[in-house]
């Protein structure tokens, strides 16, 4: 039996509308398409088969026009003979990765034609989907002229599956590319894998965890090249180029040097050859991913050099291929001291790479967390972005709910990514938001072996969601809800106003019952699931919030705390620092303040506590209200699945509104102003 929710957003329902099946098929009856191979038979091959379902004909395929049917399909990029003169030259003009789709109805001697024209055959992939979204939503084809291009030229999805199969920060299954220290057998669920991320125009990937353990260490040398040769093959047909994360000791741990010093020459020679063996099986492979010296891994510290002098040595040896080091900027130190007031793990990014600015090489990227923290449902957006002139750097994103629920609770992330992109650094003056300053974006997936993929199938916007906004960081959280949810559940208005309505709301929601004000980490340590609000209060990973029976929050300012909020250019420094116009959101997360402070919107800083978590609880049954008056309108399966989810989430969320309403409580002894049942 079919299964819906595996399909995602990719369903291709038969069109019900008689009309507009009439006027499809006229279109649609055959596929021209004069170049072959690569990225262009994906293209042809989902462009059939997606009509194919949705007209009940699989279309004619052929590289020259016929003379019948009178409308045909053309695709092809500025090589296509098939296209007119004007059309390749048009597709020679276009962006890299971008495509034009166009109904052509007065060239002569051609016929009426739908082109979809790229400057690459990733283009033409980019255009196919596209189309097909339009037949999804019912759009008439008659005029259509459509101009569409990438904001980033890279778009990425990063993965922290271990070979052993178990994902660190996964949530929805086991991994889809390892079991038992070895790639799986069966492929097929990475070529779906790959079109669903191609159909959202993601464009580059890594397959393993950034946290690189023993086995992984081998993905570059010859024990599992064959198998990367092969995952990459798969990816490549999507137009998605492979990456892998390194680790930084490979010379020792996979070349048995006793070094892995990158000023080192035997250091630097061995990371050339392991990469010449990369190119060698995989001609277009993208890079490296690392993670040195954070959270226990190795780095260059060990041997007294810094993040610059690492990156280097491995983007030399990439520099040749034109592969390119994806560095992360996740440095912290993971021990601290409550009684010192100075240390800030917050400050700790900034602080390692802003002094290296200006000592990277051209192929190396910085790979920035939107927040200085860790991924919290709020947070500020990093200082770094904007902050270092002479480095490209790029911005991650996780899309897996590691602080967000973890895919049992429903959180929508676009409107926070939006939020970070929108994000004005003034690092050039007003007008310098963070999504102008980026040389590509990506994130943690939120997939695995779930039937469904991502857990909560709802969860599954969050990975439409990511590759939608990537592409076109103007369009907004609630479009892109809007458009998940038809392609997903079909075009019944029901369903369109209340799961977007759902989506939209499901971050405040969450943000409501969990941590307030943006102070975060009220978790479970480890697996940082549920509420503990002394969690991390008293361990020495140092994530605090300070809270004692007069008042709650970290001051960052610049007078009397650690003076993160400086990290900031003008006027958010100053904004930040100041708790008259700090806002309310991130109060917590910059300021040490009384339970009694008053905040922006009137009421003191315990009764938000209080009114917040009463709120977000009643708001999650609301939730489970809203969906199941859609009882009828969506088939049983996916129904069902997603209502005991969120069942489970409003139960959840209760714990969450007792157990941090009656810490604050008996911490502060003020009582709630409505009177209401804290235990
Ligand atoms: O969010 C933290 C996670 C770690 C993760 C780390 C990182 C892969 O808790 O599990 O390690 O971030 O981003 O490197």
């Amino acid at each position: 039996m079919r299964n819906r929710a595996y399909d995602g957003w990719l369903q291709y329902e038969p069109v019900k509308d008689s009309g507009r099946a009439d006027e499809y098929r006229s279109w649609c009856g055959r596929i021209v398409v004069a170049e072959q191979g690569g990225v262009l038979d994906t293209a042809k091959e989902e462009l059939a088969a997606g009509i194919e379902r949705m007209l009940g004909k699989r279309p004619a395929l052929g590289d020259k026009l016929a003379a019948s049917p009178a409308r045909q399909i053309v695709i092809g990029t500025a090589a296509s003979w098939q296209l007119t003169p004007a059309e390749r030259y048009a597709a020679g003009r276009l962006p890299e990765e971008g495509y034009l789709i166009r109904t052509e109805t007065d060239a002569p001697n051609y016929g009426e034609r739908l082109v979809i024209v790229g400057r690459t055959g990733r283009g033409v992939l980019y255009g196919c989907f596209h189309l097909l979204r339009l037949l999804v939503s019912g759009e008439p084809l008659g005029t259509l002229d459509i101009v569409e291009s990438p904001k980033y030229g890279l778009r990425m999805i990063n993965h922290w599956d271990n070979m052993d199969g178990s994902i660190e920060r996964g949530y929805a299954g086991r991994s889809i590319f390892f079991d038992g220290n070895r790639f799986v057998e069966d492929r097929g669920r990475i070529v779906d894998y790959a079109r669903l991320l191609a159909s959202v125009g993601i464009n580059g990937l890594t397959i393993n965890n950034v946290n690189v353990h023993e086995v992984e260490s081998r993905l570059i040398d010859d024990m599992f090249l064959g198998d990367v040769a092969e995952a990459a093959n798969i990816f490549r047909a999507y137009g998605i180029r492979l990456y892998l994360s390194a680790n930084y000791a490979a010379p020792i741990t996979v070349g048995g040097l006793t070094t892995a010093d990158p000023l080192d020459p035997s250091a630097a020679a061995w990371w050339k050859d392991a990469v010449a063996d990369v190119y060698r099986h995989v001609p277009d492979f993208g890079g490296f991913v690392v993670k040195a010296d954070s959270e226990g891994r190795p780095g260059p510290f060990t041997y007294g050099r810094d993040h610059a002098d690492g990156a280097n040595m491995l983007a030399e040896a990439l520099a040749p291929y034109g592969g390119a080091v994806i560095w992360r900027c996740f440095v912290y130190d993971c021990r601290q001291d409550w009684r010192d007031r100075k240390t800030d793990r917050a400050r700790a990014a900034y602080d390692h790479f802003k002094p290296l600015d200006g000592r990277f090489r051209d192929n190396v990227i910085l790979q920035i967390k939107n927040g200085p923290m860790d991924f919290q449902v709020r947070e500020p957006v990093s200082p770094l972005f904007g902050s270092m002139d002479r480095t490209r750097h790029m911005l991650e994103f996780q899309i897996t709910q590691e602080y967000t629920g973890q895919q049992r609770h429903l959180c929508y992330l676009v409107p926070q990514w939006k939020e970070t992109l929108d994000f004005d650094t003034h690092a050039k003056g007003e007008g310098s938001p963070v999504k102008s300053l980026v040389a590509g974006i990506t994130a943690v997936s939120n997939i695995g072996d779930d039937a469904n993929w991502t857990g909560h199938l709802l969860a599954q916007a969050n990975l439409y969601g990511f590759g939608r906004l990537i592409w076109n960081p103007e369009l907004t959280a609630e479009v892109i809800a809007c458009e998940w949810v038809r392609l997903t559940f079909g075009r019944q208005p029901q369903v369109t106003v209340s799961v977007t309505d759902m989506l939209m709301r499901s971050r405040r929601v969450y943000e409501n019952y969990t941590a307030p004000l943006g102070v975060g980490w009220m978790v479970n340590p480890g697996h940082h699931y549920g509420p503990n609000v002394d969690g991390y209060e008293y361990s020495v990973w140092g994530t605090y919030h300070y809270a004692d029976c007069t008042g709650i929050g970290v001051d960052r300012t610049k007078a009397t705390g650690t003076a993160y909020s400086q990290q900031y250019c003008e006027p958010n420094a100053s904004m930040y620092d100041s708790l008259e116009t700090c806002p309310d959101e991130l109060l917590l997360f910059f300021h040490h303040v009384p339970y009694t402070h008053r905040l922006h919107s009137g009421e003191t800083v315990i009764q938000h506590i209080y009114n917040t978590h009463f709120d977000g609880a009643e708001q999650a049954e609301g939730l489970v209200a809203e969906w199941r008056s859609l009882e009828g309108f969506i088939d049983d399966d996916r129904f069902t699945e997603v209502l005991e989810r969120l069942r489970k989430q409003a139960g959840h969320a209760k714990e969450w509104r007792d157990i941090i309403n009656t810490y604050f409580l008996r911490k502060s002894g003020i009582p709630d102003e409505r009177g209401r049942t804290i235990y």
